[in-house]
Protein backbone atom coordinates (compact mmCIF):
# COMPACT_ATOMS: atom_id res chain seq x y z
CA UNK A 1 0.00 0.00 0.00
CA UNK A 2 1.08 3.80 -0.24
CA UNK A 3 -0.45 5.97 2.03
CA UNK A 4 -1.26 10.06 1.39
CA UNK A 5 -1.00 11.73 4.06
CA UNK A 6 0.05 10.88 7.73
CA UNK A 7 -1.55 12.78 9.48
CA UNK A 8 -4.43 11.96 12.27
CA UNK A 9 -5.82 9.58 9.77
CA UNK A 10 -2.93 8.65 8.10
CA UNK A 11 -1.24 7.06 11.64
CA UNK A 12 -4.76 5.69 12.54
CA UNK A 13 -4.59 3.88 8.90
CA UNK A 14 -1.18 2.61 9.25
CA UNK A 15 -1.90 1.34 12.73
CA UNK A 16 -4.93 -1.04 11.46
CA UNK A 17 -3.49 -1.93 8.43
CA UNK A 18 -0.57 -4.33 10.79
CA UNK A 19 -3.82 -5.42 13.11
CA UNK A 20 -6.42 -6.07 9.80
CA UNK A 21 -4.61 -9.31 8.25
CA UNK A 22 -3.57 -10.85 11.67
CA UNK A 23 -6.35 -11.80 13.49
CA UNK A 24 -8.03 -13.67 10.58
CA UNK A 25 -6.30 -15.05 6.94
CA UNK A 26 -7.80 -12.49 4.15
CA UNK A 27 -6.00 -13.98 1.48
CA UNK A 28 -3.13 -11.32 1.68
CA UNK A 29 -0.26 -9.85 2.94
CA UNK A 30 -0.03 -5.91 3.24
CA UNK A 31 3.13 -4.27 3.01
CA UNK A 32 3.37 -0.79 4.10
CA UNK A 33 5.76 0.03 0.81
CA UNK A 34 5.51 4.04 0.69
CA UNK A 35 4.23 7.15 3.05
CA UNK A 36 4.10 10.42 1.15
CA UNK A 37 3.77 13.69 2.76
CA UNK A 38 4.94 17.36 1.65
CA UNK A 39 7.92 17.46 3.78
CA UNK A 40 10.67 15.12 3.17
CA UNK A 41 11.79 14.99 6.60
CA UNK A 42 8.69 14.21 8.13
CA UNK A 43 7.68 12.20 5.28
CA UNK A 44 11.17 9.75 5.98
CA UNK A 45 10.29 10.50 10.22
CA UNK A 46 6.67 9.44 9.39
CA UNK A 47 7.51 6.08 7.81
CA UNK A 48 10.27 4.93 10.10
CA UNK A 49 7.53 5.51 13.01
CA UNK A 50 4.77 3.84 11.00
CA UNK A 51 6.66 1.27 9.69
CA UNK A 52 6.67 2.27 5.54
CA UNK A 53 9.84 1.12 3.77
CA UNK A 54 9.74 4.09 1.82
CA UNK A 55 9.33 7.64 1.65
CA UNK A 56 8.10 9.86 -0.99
CA UNK A 57 7.25 13.58 -1.12
CA UNK A 58 5.10 13.68 -4.23
CA UNK A 59 1.89 11.44 -4.51
CA UNK A 60 2.27 11.30 -8.24
CA UNK A 61 5.27 9.22 -8.03
CA UNK A 62 4.22 7.39 -4.96
CA UNK A 63 1.00 6.08 -7.26
CA UNK A 64 2.15 4.64 -10.21
CA UNK A 65 4.91 2.32 -8.33
CA UNK A 66 4.73 -1.35 -9.24
CA UNK A 67 5.18 -2.32 -6.26
CA UNK A 68 1.60 -0.69 -4.85
CA UNK A 69 -1.81 -2.76 -5.55
CA UNK A 70 -3.60 0.09 -2.65
CA UNK A 71 -3.41 3.86 -2.66
CA UNK A 72 -5.10 4.64 1.00
CA UNK A 73 -5.78 8.64 0.73
CA UNK A 74 -5.54 10.80 4.13
CA UNK A 75 -5.24 14.08 2.78
CA UNK A 76 -7.86 17.03 3.68
CA UNK A 77 -10.47 16.41 1.19
CA UNK A 78 -10.00 19.05 -1.57
CA UNK A 79 -6.82 16.80 -3.04
CA UNK A 80 -9.07 13.41 -2.29
CA UNK A 81 -10.58 14.00 -6.09
CA UNK A 82 -7.01 14.24 -7.61
CA UNK A 83 -5.05 11.83 -6.38
CA UNK A 84 -7.99 8.88 -6.18
CA UNK A 85 -8.21 9.71 -10.18
CA UNK A 86 -5.02 9.30 -10.68
CA UNK A 87 -4.73 6.49 -8.73
CA UNK A 88 -7.56 4.39 -10.40
CA UNK A 89 -5.87 5.78 -13.66
CA UNK A 90 -2.88 3.92 -12.63
CA UNK A 91 -4.76 0.74 -12.24
CA UNK A 92 -4.59 1.05 -8.02
CA UNK A 93 -7.52 0.31 -5.51
CA UNK A 94 -8.01 3.32 -4.05
CA UNK A 95 -9.01 3.71 0.13
CA UNK A 96 -10.15 7.40 0.86
CA UNK A 97 -10.83 8.67 3.64
CA UNK A 98 -14.59 10.70 3.94
CA UNK A 99 -15.92 12.96 2.40
CA UNK A 100 -14.91 11.85 -0.62
CA UNK A 101 -14.72 15.17 -1.77
CA UNK A 102 -16.08 17.83 -1.50
CA UNK A 103 -18.76 17.90 -4.11
CA UNK A 104 -21.02 15.21 -4.99
CA UNK A 105 -20.85 16.05 -9.00
CA UNK A 106 -17.10 15.09 -8.42
CA UNK A 107 -17.88 12.00 -5.69
CA UNK A 108 -20.33 10.02 -8.78
CA UNK A 109 -17.31 10.79 -11.78
CA UNK A 110 -14.54 9.09 -9.27
CA UNK A 111 -17.77 6.22 -8.87
CA UNK A 112 -17.91 5.91 -12.64
CA UNK A 113 -14.37 6.31 -13.04
CA UNK A 114 -13.50 3.31 -10.55
CA UNK A 115 -16.48 0.85 -12.20
CA UNK A 116 -14.99 1.71 -15.61
CA UNK A 117 -11.71 0.85 -14.55
CA UNK A 118 -12.71 -2.56 -11.97
CA UNK A 119 -10.91 -1.78 -9.11
CA UNK A 120 -12.33 -1.64 -5.57
CA UNK A 121 -13.32 1.66 -3.58
CA UNK A 122 -13.96 2.04 -0.26
CA UNK A 123 -14.69 4.96 1.75
CA UNK A 124 -13.86 5.74 5.80
CA UNK A 125 -17.56 5.77 6.97
CA UNK A 126 -15.65 3.87 10.28
CA UNK A 127 -18.35 3.77 12.21
CA UNK A 128 -20.94 1.51 10.52
CA UNK A 129 -18.15 -1.50 10.99
CA UNK A 130 -18.62 -1.18 14.60
CA UNK A 131 -19.46 -4.85 15.63
CA UNK A 132 -22.46 -3.45 17.27
CA UNK A 133 -23.91 -1.44 14.63
CA UNK A 134 -23.52 -4.08 12.07
CA UNK A 135 -24.94 -6.69 14.08
CA UNK A 136 -28.17 -4.19 14.87
CA UNK A 137 -28.70 -3.67 11.30
CA UNK A 138 -28.37 -7.49 10.62
CA UNK A 139 -31.29 -7.88 13.07
CA UNK A 140 -32.92 -5.33 11.12
CA UNK A 141 -32.64 -6.48 7.61
CA UNK A 142 -33.70 -10.14 9.02
CA UNK A 143 -36.90 -8.86 10.18
CA UNK A 144 -36.14 -8.94 14.20
CA UNK A 145 -36.95 -5.17 14.78
CA UNK A 146 -39.81 -4.86 12.00
CA UNK A 147 -40.18 -2.13 10.39
CA UNK A 148 -38.23 0.63 10.51
CA UNK A 149 -40.42 4.01 11.70
CA UNK A 150 -38.10 6.95 13.07
CA UNK A 151 -34.25 7.16 13.05
CA UNK A 152 -32.97 9.46 15.34
CA UNK A 153 -28.79 10.61 15.34
CA UNK A 154 -26.67 12.81 16.71
CA UNK A 155 -22.74 13.55 16.14
CA UNK A 156 -21.23 16.02 19.19
CA UNK A 157 -17.82 17.09 19.45
CA UNK A 158 -16.14 20.39 21.57
CA UNK A 159 -13.21 20.22 19.29
CA UNK A 160 -13.86 23.09 17.40
CA UNK A 161 -11.38 25.72 19.46
CA UNK A 162 -8.36 23.34 19.48
CA UNK A 163 -9.41 22.58 15.60
CA UNK A 164 -8.58 26.22 14.25
CA UNK A 165 -5.88 26.71 16.29
CA UNK A 166 -3.67 24.03 15.67
CA UNK A 167 -2.46 22.86 12.25
CA UNK A 168 -5.35 21.12 11.57
CA UNK A 169 -7.15 24.48 10.47
CA UNK A 170 -8.01 23.36 6.76
CA UNK A 171 -11.28 22.09 8.40
CA UNK A 172 -12.48 25.55 9.38
CA UNK A 173 -11.99 26.72 5.26
CA UNK A 174 -14.67 26.60 2.75
CA UNK A 175 -12.22 25.77 -0.25
CA UNK A 176 -9.97 22.91 1.81
CA UNK A 177 -12.84 21.76 4.23
CA UNK A 178 -15.79 21.49 2.27
CA UNK A 179 -19.22 21.84 3.64
CA UNK A 180 -18.34 22.29 7.54
CA UNK A 181 -19.19 20.44 9.62
CA UNK A 182 -22.39 18.70 7.91
CA UNK A 183 -19.62 17.07 5.52
CA UNK A 184 -17.42 16.42 8.25
CA UNK A 185 -19.42 14.79 10.96
CA UNK A 186 -22.97 15.02 9.37
CA UNK A 187 -21.75 12.74 7.21
CA UNK A 188 -20.84 9.98 9.43
CA UNK A 189 -24.31 9.89 10.56
CA UNK A 190 -25.80 10.61 7.08
CA UNK A 191 -24.02 7.15 5.96
CA UNK A 192 -25.31 5.29 9.52
CA UNK A 193 -28.96 6.27 8.80
CA UNK A 194 -28.95 4.90 4.90
CA UNK A 195 -27.27 2.02 5.88
CA UNK A 196 -29.66 1.21 8.69
CA UNK A 197 -32.87 2.45 7.34
CA UNK A 198 -31.83 2.86 2.99
CA UNK A 199 -32.65 5.68 0.84
CA UNK A 200 -33.11 9.11 2.47
CA UNK A 201 -35.53 11.30 -0.26
CA UNK A 202 -36.01 14.65 0.73
CA UNK A 203 -34.01 16.90 3.83
CA UNK A 204 -35.36 19.95 5.56
CA UNK A 205 -32.45 21.93 7.58
CA UNK A 206 -31.26 24.98 9.81
CA UNK A 207 -27.14 25.35 9.82
CA UNK A 208 -25.32 27.84 11.75
CA UNK A 209 -22.42 29.20 12.84
CA UNK A 210 -21.04 30.01 16.63
CA UNK A 211 -19.67 33.74 16.98
CA UNK A 212 -16.37 34.28 18.54
CA UNK A 213 -18.55 35.01 21.81
CA UNK A 214 -21.79 34.16 21.97
CA UNK A 215 -24.58 33.18 20.01
CA UNK A 216 -24.60 32.73 16.07
CA UNK A 217 -23.20 34.51 13.47
CA UNK A 218 -26.16 36.58 11.99
CA UNK A 219 -27.30 34.16 9.02
CA UNK A 220 -27.22 37.16 6.50
CA UNK A 221 -23.22 37.70 7.51
CA UNK A 222 -23.00 34.13 7.67
CA UNK A 223 -23.86 33.55 3.76
CA UNK A 224 -22.25 36.70 3.00
CA UNK A 225 -18.70 35.92 4.28
CA UNK A 226 -19.74 31.95 3.15
CA UNK A 227 -18.26 31.04 6.87
CA UNK A 228 -18.07 27.23 7.12
CA UNK A 229 -20.82 26.13 9.13
CA UNK A 230 -20.12 24.40 12.34
CA UNK A 231 -23.88 23.18 13.92
CA UNK A 232 -26.64 21.93 11.90
CA UNK A 233 -29.99 20.27 12.50
CA UNK A 234 -32.17 18.65 10.06
CA UNK A 235 -35.45 16.45 9.45
CA UNK A 236 -35.35 13.67 6.48
CA UNK A 237 -37.84 11.92 5.05
CA UNK A 238 -36.60 7.60 4.02
CA UNK A 239 -37.92 5.90 1.21
CA UNK A 240 -39.90 3.25 2.86
CA UNK A 241 -41.95 5.70 4.80
CA UNK A 242 -39.34 6.49 7.77
CA UNK A 243 -38.69 9.92 9.00
CA UNK A 244 -35.72 11.02 11.26
CA UNK A 245 -33.88 13.53 12.88
CA UNK A 246 -30.31 13.97 12.57
CA UNK A 247 -27.99 17.20 14.93
CA UNK A 248 -24.51 18.25 14.85
CA UNK A 249 -22.27 20.56 16.29
CA UNK A 250 -18.60 21.19 17.55
CA UNK A 251 -18.95 22.45 20.70
CA UNK A 252 -21.10 20.26 22.82
CA UNK A 253 -19.17 20.85 25.73
CA UNK A 254 -18.08 17.74 27.08
CA UNK A 255 -19.76 15.75 24.02
CA UNK A 256 -16.13 13.26 23.11
CA UNK A 257 -16.54 12.48 19.99
CA UNK A 258 -20.69 11.56 20.67
CA UNK A 259 -21.70 9.75 17.51
CA UNK A 260 -25.22 8.36 18.60
CA UNK A 261 -28.60 6.95 17.11
CA UNK A 262 -31.36 5.44 18.41
CA UNK A 263 -34.26 4.10 16.31
CA UNK A 264 -37.72 2.90 16.32
CA UNK A 265 -39.44 -0.25 14.64
CA UNK A 266 -42.48 -1.68 14.51
CA UNK A 267 -41.42 -4.71 17.17
CA UNK A 268 -38.23 -2.80 18.90
CA UNK A 269 -36.42 0.14 20.03
CA UNK A 270 -32.90 0.31 19.71
CA UNK A 271 -30.01 2.41 20.80
CA UNK A 272 -26.66 2.79 20.16
CA UNK A 273 -23.74 5.24 21.62
CA UNK A 274 -19.93 5.27 20.14
CA UNK A 275 -18.86 6.55 23.74
CA UNK A 276 -20.15 3.31 24.67
CA UNK A 277 -19.16 1.04 21.68
CA UNK A 278 -18.79 -2.81 23.23
CA UNK A 279 -23.22 -2.83 23.71
CA UNK A 280 -26.21 -1.52 21.97
CA UNK A 281 -29.45 -1.11 24.02
CA UNK A 282 -32.75 -2.98 22.58
CA UNK A 283 -36.25 -3.06 23.66
CA UNK A 284 -38.78 -5.48 21.97
CA UNK A 285 -42.42 -4.62 21.80
CA UNK A 286 -44.82 -7.27 23.39
CA UNK A 287 -42.46 -8.37 26.35
CA UNK A 288 -43.49 -9.41 29.22
CA UNK A 289 -45.33 -6.18 31.63
CA UNK A 290 -42.56 -7.06 33.86
CA UNK A 291 -39.60 -7.14 31.64
CA UNK A 292 -40.45 -3.93 29.66
CA UNK A 293 -37.25 -1.85 29.06
CA UNK A 294 -33.81 -1.82 27.02
CA UNK A 295 -31.51 -5.05 27.60
CA UNK A 296 -27.85 -4.16 26.99
CA UNK A 297 -26.77 -6.68 24.53
CA UNK A 298 -22.53 -6.79 24.73
CA UNK A 299 -20.78 -7.44 21.40
CA UNK A 300 -18.34 -10.72 21.86
CA UNK A 301 -17.28 -13.78 19.48
CA UNK A 302 -21.13 -14.32 18.80
CA UNK A 303 -20.82 -11.24 16.97
CA UNK A 304 -19.90 -10.18 13.36
CA UNK A 305 -16.56 -9.16 13.30
CA UNK A 306 -15.72 -9.05 16.65
CA UNK A 307 -11.75 -8.99 17.40
CA UNK A 308 -12.15 -11.07 21.17
CA UNK A 309 -13.74 -13.84 22.33
CA UNK A 310 -14.63 -12.04 25.72
CA UNK A 311 -16.93 -9.17 26.23
CA UNK A 312 -15.95 -6.71 28.07
CA UNK A 313 -12.48 -6.08 27.10
CA UNK A 314 -13.23 -2.89 24.89
CA UNK A 315 -13.88 -2.08 21.22
CA UNK A 316 -11.53 0.13 20.32
CA UNK A 317 -11.49 2.98 17.17
CA UNK A 318 -7.88 1.12 15.26
CA UNK A 319 -10.13 -2.46 16.27
CA UNK A 320 -12.70 -0.87 14.23
CA UNK A 321 -10.36 0.93 12.02
CA UNK A 322 -8.67 -3.04 11.11
CA UNK A 323 -12.39 -4.50 10.79
CA UNK A 324 -12.96 -1.88 8.04
CA UNK A 325 -9.80 -2.69 6.34
CA UNK A 326 -10.18 -6.61 7.03
CA UNK A 327 -13.33 -5.97 4.88
CA UNK A 328 -11.59 -3.86 1.95
CA UNK A 329 -8.64 -6.14 1.39
CA UNK A 330 -11.11 -9.09 1.19
CA UNK A 331 -13.58 -7.33 -0.93
CA UNK A 332 -10.08 -6.65 -3.25
CA UNK A 333 -9.11 -10.67 -2.95
CA UNK A 334 -12.87 -11.74 -3.35
CA UNK A 335 -13.37 -9.10 -6.48
CA UNK A 336 -16.52 -7.86 -5.36
CA UNK A 337 -17.39 -4.00 -4.19
CA UNK A 338 -16.37 -2.90 -0.82
CA UNK A 339 -18.85 -1.18 0.94
CA UNK A 340 -19.47 1.89 1.43
CA UNK A 341 -17.80 2.39 -1.60
CA UNK A 342 -16.97 5.61 -4.05
CA UNK A 343 -20.46 5.07 -4.80
CA UNK A 344 -22.17 5.13 -1.23
CA UNK A 345 -20.45 8.03 -0.26
CA UNK A 346 -21.01 10.35 -3.42
CA UNK A 347 -24.55 10.02 -2.36
CA UNK A 348 -23.97 11.04 1.40
CA UNK A 349 -22.08 13.77 -0.58
CA UNK A 350 -25.34 14.37 -2.42
CA UNK A 351 -27.39 14.46 1.13
CA UNK A 352 -24.72 16.16 2.67
CA UNK A 353 -25.48 19.20 -0.22
CA UNK A 354 -29.43 18.71 -0.06
CA UNK A 355 -28.91 19.70 3.51
CA UNK A 356 -26.95 22.81 3.39
CA UNK A 357 -29.22 23.56 0.07
CA UNK A 358 -32.27 23.50 2.52
CA UNK A 359 -31.05 25.93 5.38
CA UNK A 360 -29.83 28.49 2.26
CA UNK A 361 -33.64 27.94 0.68
CA UNK A 362 -35.77 27.42 3.81
CA UNK A 363 -37.67 24.57 1.47
CA UNK A 364 -37.39 21.09 1.40
CA UNK A 365 -35.10 19.51 -1.15
CA UNK A 366 -35.44 16.76 -2.33
CA UNK A 367 -32.68 14.03 -2.66
CA UNK A 368 -31.70 12.48 -6.26
CA UNK A 369 -32.57 8.59 -5.95
CA UNK A 370 -29.95 6.17 -6.95
P1 LIG B 1 -4.51 15.96 9.24
O1 LIG B 1 -4.43 17.40 8.94
O2 LIG B 1 -4.15 15.42 10.56
O3 LIG B 1 -3.64 15.13 8.18
C1 LIG B 1 -3.61 15.43 6.81
C2 LIG B 1 -2.19 15.19 6.36
O4 LIG B 1 -2.13 15.30 4.94
C3 LIG B 1 -1.20 16.23 6.94
O5 LIG B 1 -0.17 15.57 7.65
C4 LIG B 1 -0.70 16.95 5.70
O6 LIG B 1 0.67 17.36 5.79
C5 LIG B 1 -0.89 15.87 4.63
N1 LIG B 1 -0.93 16.42 3.28
C6 LIG B 1 -1.47 17.58 2.85
N2 LIG B 1 -1.26 17.73 1.54
C7 LIG B 1 -0.56 16.63 1.12
C8 LIG B 1 -0.03 16.22 -0.11
N3 LIG B 1 -0.16 16.96 -1.23
N4 LIG B 1 0.66 15.04 -0.19
C9 LIG B 1 0.81 14.28 0.93
N5 LIG B 1 0.34 14.63 2.14
C10 LIG B 1 -0.33 15.80 2.23
O7 LIG B 1 -6.01 15.56 8.83
P2 LIG B 1 -6.80 14.27 9.30
O8 LIG B 1 -7.54 14.56 10.55
O9 LIG B 1 -5.93 13.09 9.24
O10 LIG B 1 -7.90 14.21 8.14
C11 LIG B 1 -7.59 13.66 6.87
C12 LIG B 1 -8.87 13.12 6.25
O11 LIG B 1 -9.40 12.11 7.10
C13 LIG B 1 -9.97 14.14 6.09
O12 LIG B 1 -10.66 13.90 4.91
C14 LIG B 1 -10.86 13.92 7.31
O13 LIG B 1 -12.19 14.30 7.10
C15 LIG B 1 -10.74 12.43 7.49
N6 LIG B 1 -10.93 11.97 8.87
C16 LIG B 1 -11.71 10.88 9.09
C17 LIG B 1 -11.90 10.37 10.35
C18 LIG B 1 -12.77 9.19 10.55
O14 LIG B 1 -13.04 8.85 11.70
N7 LIG B 1 -13.20 8.52 9.49
C19 LIG B 1 -11.24 10.98 11.51
C20 LIG B 1 -10.42 12.13 11.18
C21 LIG B 1 -10.28 12.59 9.90
C1 LIG C 1 -13.18 16.06 13.35
O1 LIG C 1 -14.37 16.66 13.38
C2 LIG C 1 -13.21 14.53 13.14
O2 LIG C 1 -11.87 14.13 13.20
C3 LIG C 1 -13.85 14.11 11.80
O3 LIG C 1 -13.12 14.59 10.68
C4 LIG C 1 -13.94 12.59 11.77
O4 LIG C 1 -14.55 12.13 10.60
C5 LIG C 1 -14.67 12.05 13.00
O5 LIG C 1 -14.66 10.65 12.98
C6 LIG C 1 -14.01 12.52 14.25
O6 LIG C 1 -13.93 13.93 14.21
Amino acid sequence: MALIGGGFMGKAHSLAMTVAPQLENIGATITKQVLVEVDPELARTLADDLGYRFSETDWRAAIVREDVDIVDICTPPQLHEEIALAAIAAGKHVFCEKPITNLSSEAFAMRDAAEAAGVITQVGYNYRHTPAVTFAKQLLDRGDFGVPLQFRASFLQDGLFTLVADPHRWRASRKTGGSGMVGDIGSHIIDSAEYLFGDIVRVAARVRTKAPDAGWIPEEDRIANDSLEDAGVWIAEFANGAIGTFAINSYASGRKNRFAFEFDASKAAVEFNWNDREVFKVSYVGEEKDHLGFRTIHTNSEHPDSFWRLAGLGTGYTEVSAIQFRKFIKAIVAGRPAEPDFGDAARVQQIVEAVVEAAASDSWVDVPQR
